[in-house]
């Protein structure tokens, strides 16, 4: 029987598609937003038509109190954080007090306000960073190299001992790369997909990138939030890798991206600018996530080749549109 979902990070990526697939199963469903004037809500309301907001932020544990005692949820996703490893090199401790801290703030008002309220935690394969096996499992041990994927650990941990110390249901997914259309443009993908379509339509000649040999097992985030109702479904919270076991590097990317729309990605990327390297690279993520396939049902559905393709489309149609309504004045 569906109850009530709060989301935290409800303007991000995931958010979108977690709260769209939970409204879907009747879930009444609510997000967490911070901020005086959030620029992102018009569009989250757009895409979540029924969606109620609720004020509050990872750095305010009272904030989070007040808000659970408000709404009172079933269900807790925490899927608000500083996500981007490029801006936790920058701004390391905020990424520790959001990323990191944010998560035991969550955990403290869930057992003041109602232990029995499930939570999920959004940990991520940048767990693994230097990694010690490949495919990386739930058994893999952590080796971060970012600030952002210390303060993951963190979170991963802290999930882990109120669970046990606390008999709480409370589970984390490592999840492997996923993008979509709604990727945030810092991102390699997002950023490759955009300029690719912006060079199509003679609106910029070249796009400036980092390091193109680095490797990730990335996959459709509207498969990967199916992953989250599911692990929050079980019986016993638990820990499971979500990924699709196929890893491809930043320069297949682009060629594929490029290609799509008939232009050759090696007369457009200039690659090691000094911006966009990090001062730590993980050089290669791929996942194994049998025990999700065993245990949740889960597996991906939409391939690499596809992912790609879909995001230079809608980048594609976006940057059309925006053209043509600037034509029209
Ligand atoms: P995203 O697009 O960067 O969204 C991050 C969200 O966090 C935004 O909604 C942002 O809200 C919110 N946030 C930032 N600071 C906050 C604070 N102080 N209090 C409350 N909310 C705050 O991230 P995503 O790609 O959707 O990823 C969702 C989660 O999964 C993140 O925790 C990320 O680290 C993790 N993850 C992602 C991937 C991936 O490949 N996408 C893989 C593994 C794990 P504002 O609008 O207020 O900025
Ligand atoms: O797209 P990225 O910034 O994603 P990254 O660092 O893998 O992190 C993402 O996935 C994690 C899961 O493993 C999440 F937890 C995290 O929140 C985030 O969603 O970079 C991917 C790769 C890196 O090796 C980076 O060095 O692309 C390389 N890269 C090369 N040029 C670049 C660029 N990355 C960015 N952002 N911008 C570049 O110009």
């Amino acid at each position: 029987m569906p109850g009530t979902a709060l989301i935290t990070g409800i303007t991000g990526q995931d958010g979108t598609y977690l709260g769209q697939l939970l409204l879907s199963k009747g879930y009444h469903v609510y997000g967490l937003v911070r901020g005086q004037n959030n620029p992102r809500l018009e569009s989250v309301a757009r895409l979540c038509p029924g969606i109620e907001f609720i004020e509050g932020d990872l750095l305010d544990h009272s904030s989070l109190v007040a808000a659970f005692e408000s709404c009172q949820p079933t269900e807790v996703y925490n899927l608000g954080a500083i996500s981007f490893v490029g801006l936790s090199f920058k701004q390391a401790l905020l990424t520790g007090e959001v990323t990191g801290l944010g998560v035991v703030r969550m955990l403290e008002a869930i057992r003041t306000v109602n232990p029995q309220i499930r939570f999920y935690q959004a940990s991520s394969s940048e767990m693994f960073g230097k990694v010690r096996e490949s495919p990386q499992t739930e058994l893999t041990a952590f080796h971060p190299r970012s600030p952002y994927g210390v303060a993951k650990v963190y979170g991963h941990y802290i999930t882990v001992n109120y669970r046990e110390s606390y008999d709480m249901f409370a589970c984390s997914g490592i999840l492997f790369n996923h993008e979509s259309p709604r990727r945030g443009l810092e991102f390699v993908t997002r950023k490759i997909t955009n300029a690719a379509a912006k060079i199509k339509l003679g609106l910029q000649k070249q796009i400036s990138l980092g390091n193109l040999d680095s490797q990730r097992d990335w996959g459709f985030a509207g498969d990967y939030v199916d992953a989250m109702r599911l692990m929050m479904a079980q019986d016993q919270a638990d820990d499971f890798v979500i990924a699709t076991g196929v890893t491809h590097s930043v320069r297949e990317f682009c060629d594929i991206a490029f290609a799509h729309l008939g232009l050759d990605y090696r007369d457009h990327v200039v690659s090691d600018d000094a911006r966009f390297l990090r001062p730590a690279e993980v050089d290669v993520l791929i996942g194994d996530a049998s025990k999700a396939r065993r245990v949740l049902g889960w597996e991906p559905k939409v391939p690499f080749a596809e992912l790609v393709t879909m995001m230079v489309d809608a980048d594609l149609a976006a940057q059309q549109k925006a053209m043509r309504n600037e034509a029209a004045g």
